[in-house]
């Protein structure tokens, strides 16, 4: 087991205590979460969650969850997901599984976005690779006109978008966040605005810290 494992899990099991009956919860996707759900099916909650993937929707099934298509519903009580990178200031990179945008979506219904987070995924500053979703329609002219950008060679997005990286190095993640946005053909990218998120649980050591950025 990879020595971030048991920080991971322990991240996820406290964030699964924010998790009251009668909530809708958005649960992310990747390894961090996969602790999450049977720390949640353990608490035997009355609960509806919507799911940020084809593997998070079969986990959470099979865990006994309560998963729910995300098409009948506009809001969610809270999301809890992992992230590949945290800066200090609240931004993170995700997407390094490939749903961001599903996630995103999901993290922006929710009252409280909640990141979960081993010690390793906290960074000075953010850095590439900055995945992104791209349309499947004029993707290497996407491509070209982002310039350094590479197709990542994984299953399509369950949306049908390709999922490539953006690969420069960079400054200014707000400014690099609209340039990919304002991007013809780029779906989504992976970095997430610190206004967007509520709580960054972190374990490190045998301990795990709650960083509240706003309420
Ligand atoms: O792909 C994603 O967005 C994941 O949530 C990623 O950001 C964290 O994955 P991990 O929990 O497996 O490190």
């Amino acid at each position: 087991m990879d020595s971030d494992e048991p920080e991971k899990r322990e991240a996820a099991q406290l964030a699964a205590t924010m998790v009251e009956s009668g909530m809708t919860v958005g649960l992310g996707t990747g390894s961090t979460v996969a602790y999450l759900i049977p720390a949640l099916a353990e608490m035997e909650l009355s609960a509806r969650f919507v799911a940020t993937s084809p593997a998070t929707a079969a986990a959470a099934s099979a865990a006994g969850l309560n998963v729910l298509a995300f098409d009948q519903i506009d809001r969610l009580d809270i999301a809890i997901d992992g992230a590949d990178q945290v800066a200090p200031d609240g931004w993170l990179i995700k997407g390094g599984g490939g749903a961001h945008t599903r996630e995103k979506i999901v993290a922006n219904a929710a009252d409280r976005f909640v990141v979960i987070v081993s010690s390793e995924k906290l960074v000075e500053r953010l850095a590439p690779p900055v995945p992104l979703e791209v349309s499947r329609y004029g993707r290497e002219s996407t491509l070209r006109n982002l310039g350094n950008a590479k197709i990542r060679h994984t299953t399509p997005s369950p949306d049908g978008g390709i999922i490539a990286d953006y690969l420069s190095d960079f400054e200014d993640p707000d400014a690099l966040a609209s340039f990919l946005s304002a991007m013809p053909g780029v779906v989504e990218h992976g970095l997430f605005p610190s206004g967007m998120v509520n709580d960054v649980v972190v374990a490190k050591g045998g301990t795990v810290e709650v960083l509240s950025l706003r309420h």
